[in-house]
């Protein structure tokens, strides 16, 4: 048997996904690991979605509670989605089939903060955990486990559930051993105390996770790349909403608001976000660090320009070619790179103590800079709200990015009042699309208008949009934030009726 494996308790609980997957019982709340895309176990929910599909033939419906890091993949979201075999799922998804089935009211989705997952275990509040499924890189003679790419909820997971089945997936690179730092500190209120971490790249915990390994019910071989999804090349847009990030940061250098290594950088996910990553890499700052969630392809290569000298994060999320040169280099980014539990990646104490520069994508804003990350038309949701929250919410300087139009210009981004908040006005601080940047703080609503319309509007809605605001302040409704509440959704509502939102 495989030499991962080196514990021979565990060893003896070495099994196929098949015979692991019927250790699972219908209704049962199923923590998996996962986060964008890494270290999320590859065979045995193919093999529960297998079980339960079967189970459905026979007329015996089977579903599961699904609790994960953060987003998965196809063998795991998708498998269990397309088997109808998941009543509820939180925190967060991006899976095409379930994000289907949540908007058709098939299955319950609770979209949670990514920092408060853990807490909310502990503290009892999503009831009880069943049985974990953790991918794993390896086992130590000890029953110590050596974490996969990403480390999520793993933690809580195997302490929490009642069983646990692992995955070592013999793919992932031994060279992960020691990148990892699990901390075993937390406490629950009222003994909380502070948490000890200062500066990016300090290490607070342990190189590995732990579980009572009389809890573990199974141990199953895999040997499967993470999902390590494409990025797209840097179009126009996102290279321009770059340029005008590179232009504010520089004026605030000037302004003596940052130095020239500006604060510790979090960006979101996807391609616009990467995007503004490469255009960091060539931009004129040094010695940056990171304190971010998630550690794709551009911080990847920052790391290696140089310009970058250290990332936090709590999971990879990288392409083929960029998991290749990680796996190559894996000791020059070992030294580089600290991946936490969510609970503290994301943490507000340390969020706002680092002071970071906060960078995520939206949906939409409106014209007094609330933010909607995850509805489209008020009610169908997209991923969800992830890590935006917790850093938006607590970081020194928070930004929110995104193409002035969607759907080919049918869509304003930019709109009068946004259809569903998850960040509000309080929370968002600077608003940049590919017209421009607007620079929200300390400005009243009024004044917060005028400029991310002038500023951030696509040219073919500004008309529109002013339209809108001064009939709002002419219009006989309170004059600190004006509205006019009849015509507020209009342009939602048309679009769904008239594949428009422009009159
Ligand atoms: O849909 O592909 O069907 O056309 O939304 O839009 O422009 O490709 O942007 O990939 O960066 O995603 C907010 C969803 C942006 C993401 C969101 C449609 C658009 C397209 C995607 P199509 P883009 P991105 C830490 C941070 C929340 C979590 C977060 C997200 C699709 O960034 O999920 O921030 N964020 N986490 O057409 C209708 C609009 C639209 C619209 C775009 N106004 N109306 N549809 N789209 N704008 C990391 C984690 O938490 C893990």
């Amino acid at each position: 048997s495989d030499h991962r494996v080196q514990n021979s308790q565990l060893r003896g609980r070495l099994m196929s996904a098949e015979a692991a997957a019927a250790l699972i019982p219908s209704g049962a709340n199923v923590g998996m690991s996962g986060f964008t895309g890494a270290g999320y176990p590859k065979a045995v929910p193919q093999a529960l979605a297998a079980r339960i599909e079967r189970a459905a033939d026979a007329g015996e419906p089977f579903r599961i509670g699904l609790w994960t890091g953060a987003s998965t993949a196809p063998e795991l979201d998708g498998a269990l989605a397309r088997v109808h075999g998941v009543q509820m799922r939180l925190p967060y998804q991006s899976d095409p089939t379930s994000r289907k089935q949540i908007n058709a009211g098939e299955m319950e989705y609770t979209d949670i903060h990514l920092s408060h997952v853990a807490q909310y275990v502990w503290f009892g509040f999503l009831g009880k955990l069943d049985v974990a499924v953790i991918e794993v890189a390896g086992v130590l003679p000890d029953g110590r486990l050596i974490p996969s790419t990403s480390v999520g909820n793993n933690k809580t997971w195997l302490d929490q559930a009642d069983k646990i089945i692992l995955e070592v997936n013999s793919l992932q690179s031994l060279g992960l051993a020691g990148m990892h730092d699990i901390y075993y500190g937390t406490e629950l209120p009222p003994r909380r105390v502070p948490i000890p971490l200062t500066r990016v790249s300090d290490r607070i915990g342990e190189p590995y996770l732990h579980c009572d390994l009389s809890k573990v019910i199974a141990v199953v071989e895999t040997r499967q790349p993470d999902r390590n999804s494409v990025y797209a090349e840097p179009d126009a847009n996102s290279r321009a909403i770059a340029a005008h990030l590179i232009e504010f940061f520089q004026q605030e250098i000037k302004l003596g608001r940052l130095t020239s290594d500006l604060l510790p950088l979090q960006s979101g996910v996807g391609n616009v976000a990467n995007a503004v990553l490469a255009g960091l890499n060539e931009g004129p700052f040094e010695h940056l660090t990171a304190y971010t969630e998630v550690l794709q392809d551009g911080m990847l290569a920052m790391l290696q320009s140089g310009k970058l000298a250290r990332a936090s994060a709590t999971a990879l999320s990288l392409s083929p070619a960029a998991a290749e040169l990680f796996e190559r280099e894996i000791d020059f980014f070992s030294e580089r790179i600290v991946l936490r539990p969510q609970e503290i990646s994301n943490h507000p104490e340390v969020i706002r103590r680092l002071g970071l520069i906060a960078m995520n994508s939206m949906i939409e804003a409106d014209i007094y800079g609330n933010v909607n990350s995850t509805h489209v038309m008020g009610s169908s949701i997209m991923n969800g709200i992830g890590g935006s929250g917790d850093f938006a919410r607590n970081a020194y300087m928070s930004i929110f990015m995104t193409p002035s139009t969607a759907k080919g210009g049918a869509i304003s981004c930019i709109v009068p009042m946004v259809s569903h908040v998850d960040h509000t006005e309080h929370d968002v601080q600077i608003i940049v699309t590919e017209q421009g940047l607007a620079d929200l703080r300390g400005l009243s609503p009024k004044e917060r208008a005028r400029v991310v319309i002038e500023r951030c509007a696509h040219p073919d809605y500004r008309p529109a949009l002013l339209d809108y605001f001064e009939r709002a302040r002419q219009g006989g409704g309170g004059q600190h934030t004006p509205h006019l509440l009849d015509e507020a959704l209009a342009w939602h509502s048309r679009y769904l009726r008239e594949g428009r939102m422009l009159p």
